[in-house]
């Protein structure tokens, strides 16, 4: 029999309680992007800010999951509380490779401090960083200490992970010397901390100078190209702010390499150390926040041209016609939009 769809208030109560299927649904309603989820997510939002949210990426096979698991092994001998997002763009979680990883956390799956979910974003115009920010929303008010993303592969997701997480791992292993490669454009930058695992493998060593030889590189490149502080990509790596402001600021040479042996856990609790240490003096919340907006603005402008194509129809008609370049056609519209905007807020 389906239960009743609990109201918006219940459903709060009941995540701020963690009642297992409370947050189960409200995971749910926000995942599927369900309208009263705007409602419940409004509620929740002023009740959180307390949770790390660390994002762990890196090439398949990497041992991602593994590390996941044994970090979440760890924060549990610490007694904190953690939920784990998997984000897989491709495959719905039926997949040989995820069922593996479902098994590998069964061992958590009876304890009510850990909660394990996949994050189904296709089809989602503002990208993966909504729905994950979202959810973590969710985790956040329930309490969950730590919330760990894990993505596969590099690339656009990565970016949107890194910019919900508050730190970000980059998992490597060693042998893996073309993916290494593979990685270097964009993702150094988003990672704060470097995981060399399966250090129990020949060529651990090597795969760490290797880390240390391309952040002292695009370091040394970035200095002769820019020497101010040019944007909001690195905002959360100069932003010390308040009473930390006395701390260095992080730059690419001096990110924490980590070695760890995920399948025995060794080299956890240095992890775990290092991502506390990293957000107490690095994590920039107005980055997120500012991200988090510009992303519901782009999704919700996104949205809104596609359902109104009695006012888009004209312009792309205009531009196929080449009566008008894009830019002209889009003109009338941007400055109406830029003036009511004006008129609104900009007093
Ligand atoms: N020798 C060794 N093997 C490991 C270690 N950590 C993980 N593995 C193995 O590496 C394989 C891949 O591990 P996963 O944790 O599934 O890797 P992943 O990065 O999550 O992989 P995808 O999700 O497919 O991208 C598994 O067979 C693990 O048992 C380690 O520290 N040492
Ligand atoms: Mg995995």
């Amino acid at each position: 029999m389906p239960r009743p769809t609990p109201t918006v208030e219940d459903l709060t109560q009941g995540v701020l309680a963690r009642n297992t299927r409370a947050v189960g649904r409200a995971l749910r309603w926000v995942d599927d992007r369900l309208p009263q989820a705007d409602a419940l997510l409004n509620a929740l939002h002023p009740l959180g800010g307390h949770t790390h949210v660390i994002g762990v990426t890196g090439p398949p096979g990497a041992g991602k999951s593994t590390l996941v698991s044994a970090l979440v092994h760890q924060y549990r001998a610490q007694e904190k509380t953690v939920a784990v997002l998997a984000v897989d763009p491709s495959s719905p979680y039926t997949g040989g490779a995820v069922l593996g990883d479902r098994i590998r956390m069964q061992k958590h799956f009876l304890d009510r401090g850990v909660l394990i979910r996949s994050i189904a974003t296709r089809g989602h115009l503002g990208g993966l960083s909504i729905s994950a920010a979202d959810m973590v929303t969710v985790l956040d008010a329930a309490g969950f200490d730590v919330v760990i993303l894990e993505t596969v592969g590099v690339g656009q997701d990565e970016l949107d992970i890194s910019r919900v997480a508050h730190t970000t791992l980059l998992v490597v292993a060693p042998g893996l010397g073309d993916d290494v490669q593979a990685i270097k454009a964009g993702i150094l930058e988003i990672a704060d901390i470097f995981v060399v695992n399966k250090a129990d493998r020949p060529g651990a060593d090597a795969a760490v100078v290797n880390l240390q030889q391309m952040m002292a590189l695009e370091a040394a490149v970035k200095k002769s190209n820019a020497p101010e502080n040019n944007g909001d990509h690195h905002a959360h790596h100069h932003h010390a702010h308040g009473h930390h402001s006395a701390s260095p600021p992080i730059t690419e040479t001096n990110k924490p390499v980590l070695k760890t042996i995920a399948i025995k856990g060794e080299g956890m609790a240095e992890l775990c150390a290092a991502c506390t240490e990293h957000t107490r003096h690095t994590a920039d919340p107005r980055a997120r926040a500012r991200h988090l907006l510009h992303s519901l603005a782009h999704e919700r402008l996104e949205n809104w041209l596609h359902a109104h194509p009695q006012t888009t129809g004209p312009l792309i008609e205009a531009i196929t016609q080449r009566t008008q370049s894009p830019r002209q056609a889009l003109e009338p519209l941007w400055q109406a939009l830029r003036k009511w905007v004006s008129q609104r807020f900009e007093p």
